[in-house]
């Protein structure tokens, strides 16, 4: 039987891939399980639930007493439109990218592992910035834990082959293999198993890196015949910059958000400097619990004013859905 998950549901499951704390994670885990449709279809989903919930408790226990805070390893916080995670076997040019479409300055090196921990940037897309975490590489020998609470976490996956040489492409199976040993897992969508929701799939591009050396294509060619992925695919050079831009707008773009800019009902202008962000479909009622969770509680209505609407600053209710680029004056 289908799940029929509601969007409520689904609303909460994303917000669990994003938990950076066993309390967070808690708190989501238990809106999931009021959130779900009680039927006969999603009674495995909800024992699964159940369980993860009592697991939870424990961890989050077991964090207070200790005083140690979460267990997804260093902590980045998500900061930004949204989080894209490098990942790729060494030296497939990962800190290149990184620092190509950032401002941070990772090590940049001819051999292997020269990055050794997780690294973030803020990457600029017009007037926002979305993170790029750059991460140590995954091999047959060396795979670092971490990376698998930076995935989840994340809102797309940028994963990275070396199709410039020959050892680039053959460093490529292992890392998909690593990963398909534990429960994260490399997606066309992101979302969580219907069946369990342990597994998690992260949205994933395929990122081939180093066109500029001879021969890069017979190799993709090769890559695509012995390991095919049907990933949204694209070819980069992140030294010389081919492909640099397509690909930091289809980033941009996989968040698949709008961006809203608020204004006080005391200032004429709005503040054009820090649009906040939200996912394509949300309304002004989220827009005011990103302001603040209480202006959410008293919120009244907005004043909108969008290329959606004929009238500039229109009232509004909480159901109104934004479109890119409104701005939104709310009375509570
Ligand atoms: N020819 C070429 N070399 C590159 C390119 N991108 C990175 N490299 C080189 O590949 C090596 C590994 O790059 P790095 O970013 O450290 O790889 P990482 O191990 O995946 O982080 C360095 O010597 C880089 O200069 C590229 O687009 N073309
Ligand atoms: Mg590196």
């Amino acid at each position: 039987m289908p799940a029929n998950l509601t969007p409520q549901y689904k609303k909460a499951e994303a917000e669990y891939r994003h938990a950076q704390t066993p309390e967070d994670e808690l708190r989501c885990l238990e809106l999931m399980l009021r959130e779900i449709p009680k039927h006969k279809g999603t009674d495995k989903l909800q024992a699964e639930l159940k369980a993860k919930i009592s697991k939870a408790k424990h961890e989050s226990e077991h964090a207070r007493k200790t005083g140690k805070k979460g267990h997804h390893g260093p902590q980045i916080q998500r900061q930004g439109a949204g989080r894209a995670t490098i990942i790729g076997g060494p030296n497939a040019g990962k800190s290149q990218l990184l620092a190509r479409l950032t401002r941070a300055t990772p090590e940049v090196a001819p051999y292997p592992f020269t990055t050794r921990e997780p690294q973030p940037g803020m990457m600029p897309w017009e007037d926002v910035t979305v993170q790029l975490v750059d991460t140590p590489p995954i091999t047959a020998d060396f795979f670092d834990p971490n990376i698998l609470g930076l995935i989840r976490g994340s809102d797309l996956v940028l994963l990275m082959a070396d199709v410039g040489n020959d050892d680039g492409i053959d460093a490529l199976p292992p890392v998909l293999e690593r990963l398909n040993l534990t429960k994260t897992r490399l997606g066309n969508q992101t979302h969580l198993d219907e069946e369990d929701i342990g597994l998690s799939f992260t949205r994933t591009f395929l990122v081939l890196n180093k066109i500029d050396l001879p021969g890069y294509e017979d190799r993709i060619a090769l890559l695509m015949e012995f390991c095919p992925l049907d990933f949204q695919t694209f070819s980069i050079s992140a030294e010389h910059g081919t492909g640099l831009e397509e690909l930091r707008n289809a980033i941009y773009q996989s968040l698949d958000v709008v961006r809203v800019y608020t204004k006080l009902p005391s200032k004429k202008e709005a503040d054009f400097d820090r649009p906040f962000t939200l996912k394509r479909g949300g309304t002004l009622h989220d827009v005011a619990e990103l302001v603040h969770r209480d202006l959410a509680a008293t919120f009244k209505y907005a004043r909108v004013w969008s290329t959606s609407l004929v009238a500039p600053g229109t009232q509004m209710k909480g159901d109104y859905v934004i479109h890119d680029k409104d701005v939104v004056e709310i009375h509570a």
